[in-house]
């Protein structure tokens, strides 16, 4: 299935005297506050968030996995969804591939998929945290840190691969993360087990191409539930400065113990040039996976803050922005939906910041006053610039209403049938 123009514009139709209205009154109250709406607008179009391949079916937990009904069988599939949700939001121009789970077979025909549906290739992930049919050595005790040689060695084999294919695509970024780590006391030799993960890197680096990125990806726990060799932003951020200029530090949110200042950690990294992206997610306790913003939306708003002031303050390169969620309830595309927005609203309110007056109230100590301007753009309803963002783009007003009103659920559920599984999960 893929939504044309046509679809959406008469999905719109219903909606855009109100919308109208809102959008008129939120831009006269910005423009008041002496914010330029158009710019606005052009920042939040420009913000654009890939979307994994792993993320357009069902999750599921160690406890078990309820699919939903056509979910993207092959990468065509997913390419579709992708175009889908782009069709729809404007906002996810790119897919973000796992391999070995979506290696491309023809090339061309995926490219000219792609093309059609005007979305691109951002990084690719590896993927070392389990066994493929065949496959000679096992990574169960760690692939990059394995105290065994030819283990590290086919997993540096892998990544190597895994470039060559984005190299194909168009893709400009290698993802690793790693499960490695041990899951007992004294199960391995911790500084042995980090020394091997650094020198498979080496390796793995000497092959990343000069306009590429390597993202170093952090965990602390999970699957490993004593130690995880890349357990945090510092091991990331000492790897990555290690390896080079190329190497960078990714952000998951969910990989941080509770209650870590992640934003804060942005911040560091930026001053430092090595934050090279994020997996955006949300999550109430551990690795959650849940929606962008249905927890946390405070946070997040926090985050993109500091973003925002890293932008414009430091020369950290430009972020791989990216989805990393799972979705065990909820229709993976309308989930998707959602979190986009989120990511969109976060990144619109924390453009409101008064930078000026919070700079001076930080220097004068007015830690109320400093409170009351982050609050007071964290409080403004967005919504109407990121749907006159979207509308203007050629997309939809409300981008779930149209999903449900143009009955794409059910038109894929045609196409491919209700027990459609999608590849990979
Ligand atoms: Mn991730």
């Amino acid at each position: 299935m893929k939504l044309t123009t046509d679809h959406i514009q008469q999905s719109n139709t219903k909606l855009k005297k109100e919308h109208q209205r809102k959008f008129d009154f939120l831009a006269e109250s910005l423009d008041q506050r002496g914010l330029d709406v158009s710019e606005l607008i052009q920042k939040i179009k420009d913000l654009q968030i890939a979307i994994p391949s792993w993320a357009l079916g069902a999750g599921g937990t160690r406890f078990g996995r309820f699919s939903g009904a056509g979910e993207p069988a092959t990468l065509i599939h997913k390419i579709q969804d992708v175009g889908i949700l782009h069709a729809l939001n404007k906002s996810n121009n790119a897919v973000s591939l796992h391999i070995p789970w979506d290696t491309p077979q023809d090339y061309e025909a995926i490219k000219q998929i792609a093309d059609e549906v005007q979305i691109g290739f951002d990084a690719v992930n590896s993927n070392t945290f389990q066994d493929q049919a065949g496959q000679l050595q096992s990574y169960k005790y760690g692939s990059l840190a394995n105290s065994e040689q030819a283990v590290r060695d086919l997993a540096v084999q892998h990544n190597k691969e895994v470039i060559e294919i984005g190299k194909k695509l168009g893709s400009k970024a290698l993802t690793v993360w790693l499960a490695d780590g041990a899951s007992f006391p004294g199960q391995h030799s911790l500084r042995k087990a980090l020394q091997n993960t650094y020198s498979s890197l080496q390796e793995i680096y000497k092959d990343l191409p000069e306009d590429w990125k390597m993202l170093v990806e952090y965990k602390p726990y999970e699957p490993n539930f004593y130690s995880t060799v890349i357990q945090d932003w510092g091991t990331s951020f000492l790897l990555a400065n290690k390896l080079g200029p190329k190497a960078f530090t990714l952000v998951d949110l969910g990989h941080h113990l509770p209650n870590t200042n992640i934003e804060q950690i942005v911040a560091t990294l930026m001053t430092e040039k090595k934050l090279g992206g994020f997996h955006f997610n949300d999550s109430k306790y551990g690795d959650d996976d849940l929606t962008v913003g249905s927890i946390k939306p405070y946070q997040l708003f926090l985050i993109f803050h500091e973003l925002i002031r890293g932008f414009d303050e430091t020369e950290n390169p430009p972020l791989s922005w990216m989805i990393d969620a799972s979705h065990n309830l909820k229709d993976p595309l309308e989930d998707l939906l959602q979190s986009v927005e989120a990511i969109k609203i976060s990144y619109a309110q924390a453009l409101l910041v008064d930078q000026k007056a919070l700079e001076s109230a930080q220097e004068s100590h007015d830690v109320t006053a400093a409170q009351d301007i982050l609050q007071d753009a964290y409080r403004t309803d967005v919504r109407p610039l990121l749907a006159e963002a979207i509308r203007q783009s050629g997309g939809a007003i409300s981008a779930i209403d149209a999903y449900r009103n143009l009955n794409v659920r059910e038109q894929l559920i045609k196409e491919r049938g209700k027990s459609s599984k999608a590849s990979g999960l």
